[in-house]
């Protein structure tokens, strides 16, 4: 039995080839893809849906309900294609679930930490939120954690109860990005959360890319001079 195989025409079998010619340019590269597992975390009621919600559809509606929805969101980022994966995170489930709290935190390259800038109480229980994040994430040889803290509602500056510089000065002293917004005002603001974690996200992967690079190199290096001890005794 012959078996016929069907032959795929490659450039030098073309009649018109000739030998030494240009070959036709290669197709430019594609956008780099990553992908991004992003939690956002919060008090209740400080707008965490209402900013999620406003990135993804640019839209705001006003009543969200308190429920668990993780949303899948492509943006194009300075040549690199970030596939979002956003769990938002409703408070009530976060108190009964205290034990899958790990779980999410290791599933997560990035988080977003909202407080409102009218309730005091959502603010200070950011510190804590972000000491439990790096203890769990932050390994002697692991990188910093990519983290946004976000004061919300900034269109309610009439009942303001924690100041910008308030804000700013957490941030800075948890090594986080920091950002006031209206999520109910403009589309801009969370806009630039997501940006900025997904710049932190990208530079943290390579970092890591880089860190078992050198890893292994280290690795092979110290595996040969162990042989060449063993093989001189
Ligand atoms: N004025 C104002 N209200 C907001 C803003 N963001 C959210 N809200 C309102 O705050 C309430 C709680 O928002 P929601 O997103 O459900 O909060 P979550 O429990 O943290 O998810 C809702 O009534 C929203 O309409 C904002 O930027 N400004
Ligand atoms: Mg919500």
């Amino acid at each position: 039995m012959v078996l016929r195989i069907p032959l795929r025409r490659s450039a030098s079998f073309t009649p018109d080839h000739q030998p030494g010619a240009e070959a036709a340019p290669p197709p430019p590269p594609g956008p780099v893809k990553l992908e991004a597992n992003v939690v956002v975390l919060g008090a209740g009621s400080v707008g965490k849906s209402a900013l999620t919600v406003r990135f993804l559809t640019r839209r705001f509606i006003g009543e969200y309900g308190d429920m668990e929805s993780v949303y899948t969101h492509t943006l194009a980022l300075e040549g690199k294609e970030i596939l979002f994966h956003i769990w938002d995170f409703p408070c009530s489930q976060e108190r009964a679930e205290e034990s899958s709290g790990e779980k999410r935190i290791q599933w997560a390259d990035g988080f977003v930490l909202v407080y409102s800038i009218c309730d005091r109480a959502s603010f200070d229980s950011l510190r804590p939120r972000v000491q439990v994040i790096k203890a769990a994430k932050e390994g002697p040889s692991q990188e910093r954690v990519p983290i946004v803290i976000v004061g919300n509602k900034r269109d309610l500056h009439h009942r303001r109860a924690v100041s910008s510089e308030e804000g700013r000065l957490l941030a800075l002293s948890m090594d986080c990005e920091f950002y006031e917004v209206s999520a109910a005002e403009a589309y801009h603001g969370p806009l630039l959360v997501f940006h900025a974690l997904a710049e932190r996200i990208c530079e943290a992967k390579l970092a890591l890319k880089k860190g078992t690079g050198l890893r292994s190199i280290v690795k092979s290096v110290s595996a040969v001079f162990a042989r060449k001890r063993t093989d001189s005794m």
